[in-house]
């Protein structure tokens, strides 16, 4: 093995919904490893806002205003895409919202909102991009997964059963991809800074003392602790690795927790 193997130079990444947050940390250290970045995001402001955080970031993006869950929209953004840079060799499915709400009290268009977005989109990406990477003979896709790809917690029922389906569509993308040297696996990240997890990191909330209990590492993620195991997945050097969920969590997944 030779450290070239981690690199990402002439490479072509996309990664959905990375205006900012997990998708921005995660371009933004493909960029480093020398990648050439498109993004998606829901409208043009955020597209822009994008824009200009890659572009002080010293990083040339080129975004683009996609709806991931619209199969037309994402069909032409692939084909966009392909016609700005040639090809896409990564694709890294990271667009996702979150409902916190009791399923009891859960509208089933909430809970099929949340299913449209966090699984039926990754679906829809995918197969959009697969052909172009079965005619290059080879392709990296990247899902973001979760804890609750394994855990359930109340409140996030539709969002557990999003990403718990995402684990296997991770899976069943390697089994039925693999052939044609694509490599499909899932990053599930533990509780990170970001503006999706804001409202439970107030000082003081409950739920903030759960998971410092709960995290060996006794503090939440930050979106660089992701940065590393996506360049991994994105890389030569994880050729031989298919359909593995790598949990980014700081060890929650291992640990019983604090006792109080
Ligand atoms: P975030 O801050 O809410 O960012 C999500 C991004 O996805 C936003 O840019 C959002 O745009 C975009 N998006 C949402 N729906 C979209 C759609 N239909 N089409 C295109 N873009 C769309 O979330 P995050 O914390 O960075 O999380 C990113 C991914 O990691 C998600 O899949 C999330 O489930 C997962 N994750 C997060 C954590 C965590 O602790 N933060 C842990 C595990 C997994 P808008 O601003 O317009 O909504
Ligand atoms: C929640 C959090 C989590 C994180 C993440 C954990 O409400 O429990 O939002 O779901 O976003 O998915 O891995």
């Amino acid at each position: 093995m030779e450290m070239k193997d981690f690199s990402l130079e002439g490479k072509v990444a996309w990664v959905t919904g990375a205006s900012y947050g997990i998708g921005f940390a995660i371009a933004s250290a493909f960029a480093t490893a020398g990648a050439k970045i498109a993004f998606n995001d829901i409208k043009q402001e955020l597209v822009d806002k994008g824009l200009a955080a890659y572009k002080e970031a010293g990083i040339e993006a080129k975004g683009y205003v996609c709806d991931v869950t619209n199969e037309e929209a994402v069909q032409a953004t692939t084909e966009a895409i392909i016609k700005d840079f040639g090809k896409i060799d990564i694709l890294v499915n990271n667009a996702g919202i979150i409902k916190r709400i009791p399923m009891l009290d859960m509208k089933a268009s909430e809970f099929r909102q949340v299913i449209d977005v966090d699984l039926n989109a990754p679906f829809i990406v995918s197969k959009a991009v697969i052909p172009g990477m079965i005619k290059q003979g080879h392709g990296k896709i990247i899902n973001i997964c979760s804890m609750m790809s394994e855990l359930g917690r109340e409140t996030v029922s539709a969002y557990a059963a999003a990403k718990g389906g995402l684990k296997m569509l991770t899976r069943n993308i390697a089994s039925e991809y693999g052939q044609y040297n694509i490599q499909c696996n899932g990053i599930g990240p533990g509780y990170i800074e970001t503006p999706q997890t804001a409202p439970l990191r107030t000082p003081g909330h409950p739920f903030n003392e759960f998971i410092l209990a709960k995290t060996p590492a006794n503090r939440w993620g930050k979106t660089e602790d992701l940065q590393g195991p996506a360049v991994f997945l994105a890389s030569d050097a994880s050729n031989f690795v298919n359909g593995h969920i790598l949990y980014v969590d700081g060890g929650i997944l291992a640990y019983i927790g604090k006792q109080p």
